[in-house]
């Protein structure tokens, strides 16, 4: 015999899928407890976290080749910026903005470097902070995803594959384009090559903000110039002498555009790790022109 039970109807919970979350990246609607968009992919924290902000936050895309050195750019940047509270103040916004500079910097101190960021957009991480000072704004919200260079790319040669990338520069405000200096002096031209076909891909994308690529800020950073003193000391000289292409592409394309050299190593070696062949190991961290580009975007967007 089958005791019988009283359940009770729960109904009114089905009421909260009736009001939907649009995403805040691509503006399709998701219901109110998934955790990553289903049209792109990007996390509906940042969606969440926007309404309960609500400021629109500025958007920033890190975009570069594979291996380009994104990942370590982003992690020590955040970290800086956390300990420089004189310069600029940033405040995390929920604990998923804390990963990246987390990851970063536990490898680093380990001496290592953090593992390549997988090409699935639901294993990027986001960073949603509140910015104050260093720039005449006061206070204002910003995100940042550490995108995957492999992602990118194929983006870029297939378009529509990686629906959040291309969203994302619709969106973005300004973007910090990282170069691989070390490759550029290496006498390779594929490093070139890559960023001038990122170059043409974003700024042929239809804007989602009032102003074209034209007028958005673009920082050009040459990353790894602890390895090439000659993009350390001039970084617009050595573009204009080693990457020709990019430098001129630049020139036409944009108003607002600037050359910075980056590094965070002090010394690597090359050495051979059992079950990971050669690998690049930092000795010494040493960060140098990280805020620099970052400071200098923030202050020529135009929000
Ligand atoms: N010497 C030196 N090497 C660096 C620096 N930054 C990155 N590298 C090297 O570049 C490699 C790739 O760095 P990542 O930050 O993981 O590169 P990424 O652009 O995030 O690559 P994807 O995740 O594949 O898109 C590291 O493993 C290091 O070997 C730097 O400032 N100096
Ligand atoms: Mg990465
Ligand atoms: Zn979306």
């Amino acid at each position: 015999m089958t005791k019988s039970v009283i359940q009770p109807l729960e109904s009114y919970r089905l009421a909260q899928y009736a009001v939907p979350v649009p995403c805040y990246i691509c503006g399709s609607e998701n219901t109110f407890d998934s955790e990553f968009c289903a049209h792109c992919l990007a996390p509906l924290a940042l969606a969440h976290q926007a309404n309960s902000q609500g400021a629109m936050p500025r958007m920033i895309a890190v975009i570069g080749a594979s291996a380009v050195g994104k990942t370590v750019y982003l992690g020590v940047l955040m970290d800086m910026l956390s300990r420089l509270p004189d310069r600029m103040q940033i405040l995390a916004r929920g604990a998923f903005s804390i990963t990246l500079q987390q990851t970063t910097l536990s490898a680093l101190s380990r001496c290592r470097f953090p593992q390549k960021t997988p090409n699935d957009p639901d294993q990027w991480n986001w960073v949603h902070c509140q910015i104050r000072g260093g720039t005449k704004h006061g206070s204002f919200e910003l995100i940042l995803p550490d995108m995957a260079g492999e992602a990118v790319l194929q983006e870029v040669e297939h378009p529509h594959t990686y629906r959040v990338v291309r969203e994302f520069l619709r969106k973005c405000d300004g973007v910090l384009l990282l170069v691989d200096a070390l490759k550029i002096a290496e006498g390779g031209r594929d490093q070139e090559h890559f960023t001038m076909k990122l170059i043409s891909y974003f700024s042929e994308l239809e804007k989602d903000t009032k102003y074209g690529w034209e007028e958005q800020p673009v920082a050009v950073v040459f990353t790894k110039s602890d390895l090439c003193p000659e993009c350390a000391d001039d970084p617009n000289n050595f573009a204009q002498q080693q990457a020709a292409g990019l430098w001129q592409q630049c020139k036409q394309r944009f108003n607002r555009y600037r050359f910075f050299a980056a590094g965070v190593a002090g010394t690597c070696v090359s050495c051979e790790q059992r079950g990971e062949g050669r690998v690049n190991v930092p000795l010494r961290i040493e960060p140098h022109g990280i805020i620099e580009p970052f400071e200098w975007l923030l202050k020529n967007t135009l929000v």
